[in-house]
């Protein structure tokens, strides 16, 4: 008998949901039960504009012919096969595919699950590429405040989102931290702040304390997406960049967010025309249709693995679906979709409006901050005195009740809608938002 995958079950209890407040989920449950284009359908049959794609990851918006069919087909052709010593073709194309889509100095793919798995990946590489060049002293790796990169052990150690890491013990040891880039004079800024560029010469600190030759690798986002949306203060991302060469330490951008056009070109490395030296990604690779990742290296550091007797393995790490055929199915039919529907481009083109309509917002209760870059968006709000958070979240609930799906991170609302959105749907959008920030207590 087919599955009901539309009705409520009458027990909630055994899923153990993640990120989620679950009793209070559990006695007021929002249920998702379609999605198609830039909308979502609840099991109460109402329409939801995705305000969020998804996660951050539903770029090329749901539902889309292609991608379905690719699943599809790949399920039937080809479900599974071994990772390890064993190959399937669509991996090698979708690889390639990367390659030729990423900035030059990316040559290889390696394929993950997920943003946390990418993350762990790209770490790891670091640290056994620094042991491969014969610097195996270099074994610190350096993150930022407010920094995420997922939930794993290294994710949460290198990250800054205070309440992911607290609760779990000591973490990994040898990680320091530099600051953030929020400076309130920033407030209300259109794209890159102008303040705060100075804010990456911390990194000198850092080795002064600690020696460069113990330093492997340093981690940020491009644009950090999850703590709500804080963006690189001009400047920023090529002094980081600078300290990292003339120390001999890497820099890795993680793009779970910002690769795949959330900012009007494929990579955030193109946007602000910084090149690190590993990439990770997600989300946007499958269009967050199916589970998968991928990291991005150097010929220059895949090749200093690429010694020693030709029989051995070359990296211990991998995963039981790296390169999964339905997953790689799913990502070439993603960046097929992106590439017909010139989705990047459009995601640039309809920058300028989205910010003009989010800005709009400024003066409305609460609001004492707004940012933009691409198609994302921040409205951050004054917290209710004493109950942080309350406030953002109460803006959730009054949205979705309204048929509009937003992200809230403390007192901030972030939007990073599908790439396919219109102009009236952009309207749409932000009137919704307008008459929730309205009625806010
Ligand atoms: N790095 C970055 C920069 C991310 O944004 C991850 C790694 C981890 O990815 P996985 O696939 O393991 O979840 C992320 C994930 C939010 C939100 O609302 C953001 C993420 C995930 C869920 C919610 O801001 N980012």
């Amino acid at each position: 008998m087919a599955l009901d995958r539309t009705t409520i079950p009458n027990d909630l209890s055994a899923f153990w949901m993640p990120f989620t407040a679950n009793r209070n989920f559990k006695k007021d449950p929002r249920m998702i039960v379609g999605a198609k284009d830039m909308h979502y359908e609840t099991s109460d049959g109402r329409q939801v504009l995705d305000g969020t794609a998804g996660l951050w990851c539903c770029n090329a918006g749901h539902g889309r012919p292609k991608i379905v069919e690719a699943i599809q087909g790949q399920a039937a052709q080809l479900d599974y096969a071994p990772a390890f010593q064993l190959g399937h073709p669509l991996a090698f194309e979708l690889a390639n595919r990367l390659r030729d889509m990423a900035p030059d100095p990316f040559e290889h793919v390696f394929f993950t699950n997920s943003g946390s798995e990418s993350v762990d990946t790209a770490l790891k590489i670091a640290l056994a590429y620094q042991r491969a060049k014969g610097e195996g002293s270099r074994t610190r790796l350096i993150g930022r405040e407010r920094g995420y990169h997922g939930v794993g052990f290294g994710g949460i150690s290198v990250g800054g989102i205070v309440n992911n890491r607290k609760f779990f013990g000591t973490l990994l040891n040898g990680v320091d931290h530099l600051p953030h880039t929020h400076l309130p004079e920033n407030a209300f800024s259109r794209g890159q702040p102008e303040h705060g560029a100075y804010l990456a010469d911390d990194l000198e600190r850092i080795v002064a304390l600690h020696g460069a030759d113990t330093i492997a690798a340093v981690i940020v986002e491009p644009m950090a997406g999850s703590t709500g949306v804080l963006l690189p203060p001009k400047g920023y991302l090529e002094k980081l960049r600078e300290i990292c060469t003339r120390h001999g330490i890497l820099l890795i951008f993680d793009e779970v967010i910002t690769a795949f056009g959330r900012l009007g070109s494929a990579f955030a490395a193109d946007h602000f025309g910084v090149m690190p030296d590993l990439i990770t990604t997600a989300k946007g690779l499958t269009s967050g249709v199916i589970p998968m990742g991928a990291v991005l290296a150097t010929a220059e550091i895949h090749d200093a693995f690429m010694t020693g007797p030709e029989h051995m393995i070359e990296l211990f790490h991998g995963y039981t679906y790296s390169g999964n055929p339905i997953a790689s199915a799913a990502a070439i039919a993603t960046l097929d979709t992106y590439r017909e529907e010139n989705l990047f481009q459009r995601a640039a083109d309809m920058a300028p409006y989205w910010e003009e309509a989010l800005h709009s917002l400024r003066g409305l209760p609460h609001v004492i901050d707004i940012r933009n870059m691409g198609l994302i968006g921040a409205i951050e709000l004054e917290p209710i005195a004493g109950e942080p958070t309350k406030r953002a979240y109460q803006a959730f609930l009054n949205a979705y009740d309204k048929g509009l799906l937003i992200r809230t991170t403390a007192d901030i609302i972030a939007l990073s809608p599908p790439l396919i959105i219109t102009k009236d749907e952009i309207d749409t959008l932000f009137s919704i938002l307008a008459d929730v920030l309205k009625s806010l207590d």
